[in-house]
């Protein structure tokens, strides 16, 4: 199969809540393959299976920096079970909002639960980037957005400059 197309706004399937994954069956590790290909290629460190135009909870994350060693993370049905009361601002970009970013607040740290890439249940406790990336992508699960945590005048603002965006590239096509 290999790299899969991005969804990215206003497309609507990206405001769809995701459904559980079953079974982690020969389909679903084949998905995740296919959204680890994507991930690397965007480039970007996590990608939500919804992003690639299918609805279920699956989430792949990688936060190696370039010329490590991979470290791939699967995680599937994803259950956030804690989250900190203390909150870390990141500046936050997506891969289905091109080219845009903001500073969001997120508790910067949380504990997940979840299947990991053989089916097996997992536990993490999470700080740092990871949390923030954890909690963008269940975001994703979820139908939301990082420009849904920001104020009115500042989403409305990606809103418009994606608009422009999109308009330029119809321009330079037709
Ligand atoms: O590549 C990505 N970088 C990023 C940076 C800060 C917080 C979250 C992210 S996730 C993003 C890829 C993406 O859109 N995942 O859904
Ligand atoms: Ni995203």
């Amino acid at each position: 199969m290999g790299k899969k197309q991005i969804l990215t706004i206003p497309d609507p399937l990206l405001r769809k809540i995701s459904d559980p994954v079953t079974s982690v069956d020969a389909e679903i590790k084949n998905l995740m393959d296919d959204m680890l290909e994507t991930m690397y290629a965007a480039p970007g460190i996590g990608l939500a299976a919804v992003q690639v135009g299918v609805l279920k909870r699956i989430i792949v994350i990688d936060l190696s920096k370039d010329g490590q060693k991979r470290n791939p993370l699967f995680i599937v049905n994803p259950k956030i079970t804690f989250k900190s009361d203390e909150l870390i601002s990141y500046e936050e970009g997506c891969l289905s909002i091109p080219n845009q970013f903001a500073e969001v607040k997120r508790p910067s740290s949380c504990k997940v639960n979840f299947l990991d890439y053989n089916g097996k249940k997992k536990e993490i406790n999470a700080d740092g980037l990871l949390a923030t990336c954890i909690q963008h992508e269940v975001d994703h699960l979820n139908g939301v957005l990082f420009i849904d945590h920001l104020s009115k005048l500042k989403k409305d603002l990606i809103l418009k400059k994606t608009k422009k965006q999109i308009r330029e590239i119809d321009r330079v096509i037709v």
